[in-house]
């Protein structure tokens, strides 16, 4: 008798167990992930792109059934009832199953403070440390307590070079999200500390990409915030400011302008050196998201300062890559000859070299409303859509896997590998302000089975093996980022739970001693000493500003657009007009064909500004356009 008890006793655990599994992670069999519940919609489309002035977000009516289990449990199932192993697991299956719809669709708004609290604590564990420890250095070396530059050794470092100029980057990234945390006090200090300490009259070979999300991108968006006559953040006024962080934004960008000069296509170099200008051994190849990334903030620069130039480069360079894409898939790769317009990537993917790239076409249409821009996005989408999504039609419904964004070779469309990277966990929160929310919700929910195994993001996942490819984590916002833009748009509580969830992992698998350290192994939760500055600007921003329902940013009625890193621009009539004349439409020449830069280009660039490129952006150009 006894043995027999024991026998069910253990049979009745092995059920517990890999039930359990089943409904806390859901990992399937195929992608390694399915979803352990079942998504219903009632898609809406936000009217952000129909009027970007006067966007709004609505929750859905799918929220009810979001929690609806993929397998429903026949209606006998009963409680517990006597020594029956089958009743007693029909009944954990129906426990665990009401548990489940209590734990994600609701939030406690005491819990929303916590959180709160716990977001704004892990900025300021940071940011304060950063400034004892680190300031002016660029980055903070958390579990050393001590600041990190340029390394200066070993000038081919570009892992640390292409980031680090020598000009407090940590500080400088950070600025926005002060004032997002409503400390205004510590946003004038930082701000004027920016003013009076930095400057880039640097010998540093940065990155034009980086310098332009991270720095010049920061110094308008606070420029803008500063100075924005409606005030959304309080009465921030700062005393005696007089343009300071535009010009140093100005001086920055005519800084980063050589990397525009002698290429032949118009897509520019990867790297300047602030002093000199483009390296004499500069590189010829550079990838799609760093040379086509550049137009929200050189084309917010251009407005507000009254010259093209910083606009036309970088239109220029979006239209050279957008010309250069497959005339069969419509894709774009990831690697490009910037003299012979050849792609040396042939990868077309979401996630590095690619993902900004696209995010920029949309929100360069939301903030500048060039219909150009929203053709470019909407063609490049269907592409997407057409060539690199697998998997079943619907995100929850029919036969096959659940649908994932592979890498494919531009060309045919044929699968190059079988990772995904975990900067793609960005594509969701593009894809609600898209309005396409259903494929938003899919993919967030694959992203974040991952997440759950690991308690962070692998650099890359394979999904064939169902196992990380590349291991290190460096505390990326893209799955943060996502999982807000998801909330907005849904107001579902189990975004906040998934926030929760990300916030409690960062703080037990990253926390050290002096900050929050890169994780170095997202299994073994070993460490690497660095905290990139996006961790500032992004990961944390965008997880307080999940559970500060109250932001001014949510209740001033005005609307906002993040840059790639995290920047708070208002979408704002300014930026809708230009001050100089339109470029002068004219014909390519017949029975020729087309070159990258067009006889039409050059004409107008010569008629707009009366010189040639190359002399256009001298510092003069301060005096010109009044900033000196
Ligand atoms: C950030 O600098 C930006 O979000 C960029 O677009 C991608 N990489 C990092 C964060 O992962």
């Amino acid at each position: 008798m006894q043995w027999r008890s024991i026998v069910v006793g253990l049979l009745v655990l092995r059920l517990v167990v890999s039930c359990a599994l089943w409904l806390i992670f859901g990992l399937g069999p195929s992608w390694g992930f399915d979803f352990p519940i079942k998504f219903t919609f009632s898609l809406h489309k936000i009217e952000l792109l129909q009027n970007a002035d006067q966007a709004t977000t609505k929750p859905t009516a799918w929220s009810q059934h979001m929690y609806e289990d993929r397998n429903p449990q026949p209606k006998t199932c009963s409680k517990i009832s006597g020594d029956s192993p089958k009743k007693f697991y029909l009944s954990f299956l129906r426990d665990a199953r009401d548990e489940y719809d209590k734990k994600y669709s609701s939030f406690p708004d005491a819990l929303k403070v916590k959180m709160r609290g716990m977001a704004r604590d892990m900025f300021y564990f940071g940011y304060d440390n950063y400034m004892k420890f680190a300031f002016p250095e660029d980055e903070l070396n958390p579990i050393a307590c001590e600041g990190r530059g340029p390394d200066v050794l070993n000038p081919s470092n570009i892992n640390i070079n292409d980031v680090l100029g020598n000009y407090s980057l940590t500080l400088i990234d950070a600025l926005d999200t002060l004032l997002v945390l409503g400390n205004v006090t510590e946003f004038h200090r930082a701000v004027k500390l920016v003013i009076d300490t930095v400057s880039f009259d640097k010998d540093s070979t940065v990155q034009v990409f980086e310098a332009n999300i991270r720095i010049l991108g920061s110094l308008i968006s606070s420029h803008i915030l500063l100075t924005d006559p409606r005030q959304p953040f309080g009465d921030i006024e700062l005393k005696d400011y007089d343009n300071e962080l535009l010009h140093l934004a100005h001086d920055l960008a005519v800084r980063l302008l050589p990397a525009f000069e002698n290429t032949s296509t118009g897509i520019p170099y990867p790297r300047v050196n602030l002093k000199k200008g483009v390296p004499p051994d500069s590189i010829n190849e550079t990838c799609t998201a760093g040379a086509g990334s550049l137009l929200v903030e050189f084309g917010i620069l251009s407005r507000l300062v009254g010259d093209s130039t910083f606009e036309w480069v970088a239109r220029r360079a979006v239209k050279a890559l957008w010309d250069l894409r497959s005339n069969e898939t419509g894709l774009l790769g990831n690697v490009v000859n910037i003299q012979t317009g050849q792609w040396v990537g042939k990868q077309s993917g979401l996630g590095a070299g690619m993902d900004s790239f696209y995010e920029y076409l949309l929100k360069s249409y939301i903030l500048f409303g060039e219909n150009e821009d929203y053709k470019m996005f909407t063609a490049a989408y269907e592409s997407i859509q057409s060539h690199l999504r697998r998997g079943r039609e619907a995100c929850n419904e029919g036969e096959g896997d659940p649908p994932l964004y592979v890498n494919v070779n531009m060309f045919n469309g044929q699968i190059m590998n079988t990772w995904i990277d975990s900067l793609q966990a960005f594509f969701p929160g593009l894809q609600v302000l898209n309005g396409d929310v259903e494929n938003a919700i899919c993919l967030h929910a694959f992203y974040y089975a991952i997440w759950k195994r690991f308690g962070a993001l692998p650099e890359r996942y394979n999904w064939q093996l169902q196992a990380p490819d590349v291991l290190f984590y460096p505390l990326r916002p893209e799955l943060v980022e996502s999982t807000y833009l998801l909330y907005q748009a849904t107001k579902n509580p189990f975004y906040l739970h998934v926030g929760m969830d990300i916030l409690e992992s960062l703080e037990k698998n990253t926390k050290v001693r002096c900050g929050y350290a890169t994780l170095h192994h997202v299994v073994d939760k070993s460490k690497e000493d660095r905290m990139e500055s996006f961790f500032l600007s992004e990961t944390c921003k965008y997880l307080y500003l999940l559970f500060d329902e109250d932001n001014p940013l949510h209740k001033s009625g005005y609307k906002y657009v993040f840059t790639t890193e995290g920047h708070v621009v208002p979408i704002d009539q300014r930026f809708r007009q230009k001050s100089w004349e339109e470029q002068v439409p004219c014909e390519e020449p017949r029975n020729e064909p087309k070159a990258n830069t067009s006889n039409c280009e050059r004409i107008s660039e010569e008629r707009r500004f009366g010189l040639p490129l190359k002399s256009m952006y001298m510092r003069q150009i301060d005096h010109m356009v009044g900033l000196s």
